[in-house]
């Protein structure tokens, strides 16, 4: 029995589902990832982007970068992998199973693809914030017209993401806690496993007793009992399908 027949009985008797997602299954939407040919970081250096000293130092850089990736988000559409990962919410739940999806990513096409129980570690694009009040608004689905824009409270407008150096909010960290205390399958997608606390939940979830998964076209650091190798666009339906049929 190869690997993905393995990881499907283990899926079809799993009582709680958690999955741990990054940038690799919104590739398939054709939203670049960070660390990968093409990358994101490809030219950037996060350390100029991705950290409130950025921000602090150019506003207009920082906000004209993100916003450029909020209307790349939104033009896009979930893949394959974000539905077979709801369609696995529904199977689990169904067969009164728990399950929660803890993700790095912050565009926001886990929900769009209909997932319901996701867990935003880093935030997401598609909310913004003044920067000193931290007061949240939600910009219309259109470019920003000047960068930095004005915040609500006097600050500028930054986006609702974890930047290096920032402190993931407590309720996502207590929330991907709880999970663990409940996990027996866990599945870790499309993730460079790099990126810490979130790349410490598959070693906490394997401590627990967890049965550890991995979709990646490429090796991670990740320790894992399966590696299922492919996009996750192609293995997670394939996934889903072999544990539970082609149930529409
Ligand atoms: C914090 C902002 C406390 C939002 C991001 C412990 C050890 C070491 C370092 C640390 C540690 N604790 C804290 C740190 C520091 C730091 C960190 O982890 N640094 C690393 C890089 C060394 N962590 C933090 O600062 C975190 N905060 O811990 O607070 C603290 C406070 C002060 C001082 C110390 C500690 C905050 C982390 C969040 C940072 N924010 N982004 C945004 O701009 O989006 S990180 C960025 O990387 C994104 O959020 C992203 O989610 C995250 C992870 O990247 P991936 O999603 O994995 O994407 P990547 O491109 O790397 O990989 C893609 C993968 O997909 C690859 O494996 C590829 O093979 C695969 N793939 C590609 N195509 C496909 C595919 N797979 C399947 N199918 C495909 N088709």
């Amino acid at each position: 029995m190869d690997d993905l027949e393995a990881v499907a009985a283990a899926v079809r008797v799993a009582r709680g589902v958690v999955v741990l997602t990054g940038a690799g299954v919104s590739a398939e939407s054709g939203l670049p990832t960070f660390r990968g040919d093409g990358g994101l970081w490809r030219g950037h250096d996060p350390m100029r982007l991705a950290t409130p000293e950025a921000f602090d130092l150019d506003p207009a850089l920082v906000s004209e970068w993100y916003d450029l990736r909020r209307m790349a988000a939104e033009a896009a559409e979930p893949n394959a992998a974000h539905v077979a990962m709801a369609e696995l919410e529904r199977h689990v739940v169904a067969a009164d199973g728990r399950f929660a999806l803890l993700t790095q990513n912050v565009d926001r096409l886990h929900q769009r693809a209909g997932s319901e129980r996701v867990v935003e570690l880093h935030g997401s694009l598609l909310v913004w914030r003044d920067h000193r009040s931290g007061r949240r608004v939600t910009p219309e689905p259109t470019p920003f017209q000047t960068h930095p824009l004005p915040g609500p409270d006097g600050g500028w407008l930054r986006p609702d993401v974890v930047w290096f150096g920032e402190y993931l909010s407590e309720a996502a960290l207590a929330a991907a806690a709880s999970a663990l205390t409940w996990c027996d399958l866990f599945l870790v997608v499309g993730t460079s496993a790099v990126v810490y606390p979130a790349a410490g939940l598959v070693g906490r979830a394997a401590a627990a007793g967890a049965v550890t998964v991995e979709v990646n076209v490429a090796a991670t650091p990740a320790h894992v009992d399966h590696r299922l190798a492919g996009p996750a666009a192609v293995v997670l339906p394939r996934l889903v399908e072999a544990a539970f049929g082609n149930v529409a």
